[in-house]
Formats: structure tokens, C-alpha cells, sequence
């Protein structure tokens, strides 16, 4: 009797191991929602790009059956459809981490996290701490905005700048509006700034009327941040030759002699390295982390063809020295 239940104990033990090495070889599967158009938008397209270059990478040392297996949703820019897509996603049940991007989502995923207690979600340009579902990354857009107004107050003769963003949300409100403009009276304190709103994340065509109506007022320096809709700022930025300071990635060839500066965060970076984190299951759960120009995760583009021929060197040098003391700790942008 006792040599059946030891027999039957092993047995039991070897099925049980072999099940879990089943489930442990069982394929990786990610999804990357992608709130908004992923053409339009740098933030987007930056966080495509790394988590397909760290998936891809993976996937060169595993056979067909183990390959890490990726999704793409790109759920477009009517946010009303966002939960919905979001909570189609978890009810698969199918995806080890949703990996996305943008500051609204920690309150989006929350209440849907209740009916898929299980899922995970790694959400960059966001912050969320202690949920442990949720690890989420932000960069440090103080820096980010501040260095992108203080090369506006240099360049601009009017003094007049503006920022035309798509919509209004705590963290345009709290702080890319703000240091933008705190940035530009450090530069030069006779600067202001006009806050104008799209509306939307895509209407070029409205984008480009707002540009016309602040250049017609004596603007001749616009920060835009609408996704399609710079498109059309860029645009009237041409036509009324006056400049374009850009965000996010380096958007000098869009349109050189226009676009005179480029604030950029390493949306690709971070995303391939979150990516690869998750891979290899060491995500850190629960954290809010948040990287700028000392981590090496924001940064502002000094030599670009475009940059160095369209800024004046005593510009491109006072803008070096800022960046040289906030990467020092010289200076500090809060
Ligand atoms: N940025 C984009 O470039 N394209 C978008 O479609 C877009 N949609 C957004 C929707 C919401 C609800 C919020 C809060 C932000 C959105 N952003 C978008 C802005 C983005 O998160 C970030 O703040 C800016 O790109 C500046 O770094």
C-alpha cells in the first residue's frame, strides 16, 4: 500500500513538473495599445518602434513555437472608444502585459483592472504608483518644456510666443504650459506666451487657422502639441515665416529654417527597455518612475544640420550651457 502511494506521489510529482515546464515554455504574448494615430504622433510611433525591436530581438533566439507574440491596436484618437478597446483587450485574457503610453490611462485601467485582477499594464508618459498591476514611466517634462520656452524667449523678436495644443489635461496645465513659459521670461523676461486649443488630436486644417490667427497678432514663435493637427502649424509657421519649436522627437526635417529646436524624449529607449524588462521578468511593479536629461531619457538636439543653421551660435552656445548645468545638477528645473 505504501509503495502505490509513493508510486502514485511521484507520478503525481512528475506530471506536475511537466506541466509546469509546459506553462513556463508557453509563449510570451504582448499587446501595445496605442491611444491616438500612431503616423501622427512621435510618442506613439517611438513607442511602436521599441517594443518591436526588443520583441524582434527576443524572438531571434527562440524557435517558431516559443516566439513572443505581438499585437498592435491602434485605437485612434476618439477617446470616448478607449476603455472599451482597452477592456476587449484584457477579456481575451490572452496578453501577459498591455504596454501603452499617455497620462490619462492609470484612471482608465483602474476600474478595469477589477474585472481582470490579473492583467498587467506597463503605461509610459504616465504616472501611477502602488497599484501592482501597473509599472508606469514618465519623463521629466519640466526640463523638457522648460528648454524648448527658454530657445523660444532667445530666438523670438516679438517676444511673443505661443503653445497650440490639442486639448487641455493636467499635465499640459500643470507643466508643459507653465515651464514653457517659464523657460521663455528666463530667457527673456518680457516674453508671453498665448495658450490656444485645437480641439482635437488630427485637424490639421484647424491647426494651421489657430497658427494664422497668432501670427497675425505678432506670435512668432509656436510650440504646438496636437499630434496631426502640428502638421498644419507647421504649415502657417512656413507661410508667415515665423518659427516652430518642436517636441518629442527630433522634428528638425520637417521643415528646416522653420522648426528651430527639437526637445525630444527617448520614447524608443524607454520603450525597448520596458519591453525587454517584462521579457525577462524583472518588472518592477507598483513604481512610478520618472527619467529626464541626467538619466539620459530627455535631451535637446545640439547637432543637427538644421539646428546649427538655423539658431545663431551665441543661442546654440547659451542653450548648451543650460543643458550642461541641468546634466551637472548645477541647475535645477522644479
Ligand atoms: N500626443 C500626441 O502626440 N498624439 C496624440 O494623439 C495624443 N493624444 C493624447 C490624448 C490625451 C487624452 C492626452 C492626455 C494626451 C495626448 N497626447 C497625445 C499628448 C502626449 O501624451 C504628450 O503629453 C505630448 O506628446 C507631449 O509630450
Amino acid at each position: 500500500m505504501k509503495k502505490i502511494i509513493l508510486f502514485t506521489t511521484i507520478f503525481a510529482a512528475i506530471l506536475s513538473m511537466g506541466f509546469a515546464k509546459a506553462k513556463k515554455t508557453d509563449k510570451t504574448s504582448i499587446a501595445v495599445f496605442v491611444p491616438g494615430i500612431i503616423d501622427d504622433s512621435p510618442v506613439y510611433n517611438m513607442l511602436v518602434q521599441g517594443v518591436k525591436a526588443a520583441v524582434e530581438e527576443k524572438n531571434q533566439n527562440l524557435s517558431k513555437k516559443e516566439k513572443v507574440n505581438l499585437f498592435i491596436m491602434e485605437a485612434g484618437t476618439n477617446q470616448a472608444e478607449w476603455g472599451a478597446k482597452i477592456t476587449a483587450l484584457c477579456a481575451e485574457q490572452k496578453y501577459d502585459v498591455i504596454i501603452s503610453s499617455n497620462p490619462s490611462l492609470p484612471d482608465l485601467v483602474e476600474p478595469i483592472l477589477k474585472s481582470f485582477p490579473k492583467q498587467k499594464f506597463i503605461l509610459m508618459d504616465a504616472t501611477k504608483e502602488g497599484n501592482p498591476n501597473i509599472h508606469t514611466i514618465c519623463y521629466n517634462q519640466y526640463e523638457q518644456s522648460y528648454l524648448t520656452g527658454y530657445i523660444g524667449g532667445l530666438m523670438s523678436k516679438s517676444n511673443k510666443l505661443a503653445l497650440i495644443a490639442a486639448q487641455e489635461y493636467p499635465v499640459m496645465n500643470n507643466i508643459i504650459l507653465p515651464y514653457f513659459e517659464k523657460g521663455a521670461k528666463a530667457a527673456n523676461a518680457d516674453s508671453t506666451v498665448d495658450f490656444r486649443i485645437v480641439g482635437n488630436w488630427y485637424d490639421a486644417t484647424k491647426g494651421a487657422e489657430i497658427a494664422d490667427a497668432v501670427a497675425k497678432k505678432g506670435v512668432d514663435v509656436i510650440l504646438p502639441i496636437c499630434g496631426g493637427a502640428s502638421q498644419g502649424v507647421i504649415t502657417s509657421a512656413v507661410n508667415n515665416g515665423i518659427y516652430v519649436t518642436w517636441f518629442d522627437d527630433n522634428g528638425f526635417a520637417k521643415a528646416p529654417g522653420t522648426i528651430i529646436s527639437s526637445s525630444v524624449m527617448k520614447q524608443k529607449e524607454m520603450s525597448y527597455n520596458v519591453t525587454k524588462e517584462f521579457i525577462e521578468g524583472n518588472t518592477p511593479w507598483g513604481t512610478a518612475e520618472m527619467v529626464g536629461i541626467k538619466e539620459g531619457f530627455v535631451d535637446f538636439v545640439q547637432d543637427d544640420p538644421n539646428y546649427i543653421k538655423a539658431v545663431p551660435a551665441d543661442i546654440r552656445e547659451k542653450m548648451k550651457n543650460l543643458l550642461d548645468d541641468i546634466r551637472s545638477g548645477k541647475t535645477e528645473i522644479k
